[in-house]
């Protein structure tokens, strides 16, 4: 038996925080309450002055990723092991299969590279391309792999970009097996467009990758993926959100009573578009990603959408690439491989900028870094709450604890840190991951292979929590219309 007791703190949940031990036996949560006793040969960790919080789940990563012309730094041992270390212990990554690659052949892939990871993982599908097999598939996927969620690139023309026949289909098979369509919002036409126009002004280095990404151009594909899920009748999640067009479009569905729901990245709150326009090009290619970090100005917007409740929850996007990667777009912006990290700093990030800042409470803080993620891809309770039953996923969170964010200091094997120089105040002194002891003040012992697949049930019969996609499926059949007699 493996049993750790975790003494002295306060518990956080999403719904309210208390004081109390935590005991945790083989894997699992076994106790929580006041002056619970160890059984015999039990560790012991004393948590007084510090808060146990449910392990961080990041809803989005890329490791070991292929992705123009190379694959990022981070595999899933090195990423994972660099999540538990800034607090999160479940990751969702995703299958990208290429264009016409049946799904099912990706998947196995994925499954394959993610072996090695050392913390608890699960997997988003992405439709980059459309015929019956793809049909088939998602059903496969949802009903014997736990798939519950599907991934669409409205970016990344001539590559993984959806059209609207893709998404409309997609969208509606989403419907049907209650998954949830999940949606990278930019108008991959106009990027293509305005690439071109960039360079054809000359405009060659990394500050052409912001200009021809503009908000608008996020604003409109977010705007009408809503609206073809509205049409639907099936829920959508929004990734990155990056700018006030976005969010704004959300907020409006959500008033108007539709489900959607979205995501914001630690960088896009606390990283503006002046890194573009630094005159080192490793600098300002090591910032490229998409959507691009933006105006100050739309910072306070996504701030507002989490505090609001119209945006939902936070991730990183965690997908590095060296300076040497980057370097191939060191004549053509176009060329650069787009992705930042994060994944070791999302949580101290976050706790700094919206926990110290009196922006979020501790709980909101746990909802928007934890639950809420859990309960939108169904891995809620077993993840994202510190309760009897659930994974003994936890932090031991030092509230006084500061740390300054440094590619000299973190485990992620990226050549940069996009929070370069920034102290924090609150910071994980211990991480557990499946009730193991993986994070020790600076000592890491993840265990490569470690990691488990787990498995996301679809949102239908008594599976998840009050199924939106029942909801909705009373809903139109509500609205479905009667025939006229003639
Ligand atoms: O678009 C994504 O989410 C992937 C390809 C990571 N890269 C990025 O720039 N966000
Ligand atoms: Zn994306
Ligand atoms: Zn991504």
């Amino acid at each position: 038996m493996n049993a750790v007791l975790i003494q002295g703190g306060t518990v956080v949940n999403a719904d309210r925080e208390f004081q109390a031990d935590v005991l945790c036996v083989d894997g699992q949560i076994a106790a929580v309450g006041t002056g619970l006793d160890a059984p015999a040969g039990a560790s012991k960790l004393d948590a007084s002055g510090q808060y146990v919080l449910p392990g961080g789940i990041d809803p989005h990563t890329h490791m070991q990723l292929p992705f123009m012309g190379t694959v990022t730094m981070d595999d899933f041992y090195s990423g994972t092991a660099a999540a538990m270390a800034g607090g999160t212990t479940t990751i969702i990554d995703f299958v990208i299969p290429n264009p016409q690659q049946p799904l099912m052949e990706a998947y196995q892939t994925w499954r394959g590279w993610a072996e090695k990871a050392a913390s608890d993982y699960s997997f988003h599908v992405a439709i980059t391309w459309w015929d019956e097999s793809v049909k088939r598939d998602m059903g496969t996927l949802v009903q014997q792999e736990g798939v519950n969620s599907f991934k669409h690139f409205m970016a990344y023309k001539n590559a993984i970009m959806c059209d609207d026949e893709t998404l409309v289909n997609s969208f509606k098979r989403c419907l049907e097996l209650g998954a949830m369509p999940t949606v990278h919002a930019e108008n991959g036409e106009l990027v293509f467009l305005l690439q071109q126009e960039m360079k054809d002004l000359g405009v060659l280095g990394p500050e052409g990758h912001p200009l021809s990404r503009p908000p608008a151009v996020e604003g409109e594909a977010a705007q009408r993926a809503i609206a073809i899920a509205n049409v639907l009748n099936v829920p959508i999640y929004v990734v990155h959100v990056s700018c006030e067009e976005a969010a704004s479009a959300i907020a409006r569905a959500r008033t108007a009573g539709q489900r959607v729901y979205g995501e914001v990245l630690a960088g896009h709150l606390v990283v503006d578009d002046s890194v573009y326009r630094h005159p080192d090009f490793a600098t300002a290619a090591a910032h490229v990603m998409s959507p691009p970090f933006r105006e100050k100005t739309h910072q306070e917007a996504l701030w507002r959408g989490l505090q609001s409740g119209s945006l939902h929850t936070t991730a990183t996007d965690h997908c590095t690439f060296c300076a040497e990667q980057k370097a191939a777009g060191r004549f053509d912006f176009s060329k650069i491989p787009n992705g930042t990290g994060g994944v070791e700093e999302r949580m101290q990030v976050l706790w700094d900028a919206g926990v110290n800042t009196g922006r979020f409470t501790r709980s909101e803080f746990v909802a928007i870094t934890s639950a809420n993620a859990a309960k939108l891809f169904n891995l809620y309770p077993r993840k994202g709450c510190v309760a009897v039953g659930a994974d003994a996923d936890l932090v031991l969170w030092d509230p006084v604890a500061t740390r300054t964010l440094s590619v000299k200091t973190q485990h992620s094997k990226g050549d940069y840190n996009i929070f370069e120089g920034r102290t924090v105040t609150g910071a994980p002194s211990h991480t557990l991951s499946q009730g193991k002891l993986v994070f020790a003040n600076g000592d890491l012992r993840a265990e490569r292979g470690a990691g488990r697949y787990i498995k996301r049930p679809a949102f239908t019969g008594a599976t998840g929590h009050g199924s939106h996609f029942e909801s909705l499926a009373r809903k139109a059949r509500l609205a479905t219309p009667t025939p006229v007699a003639r």
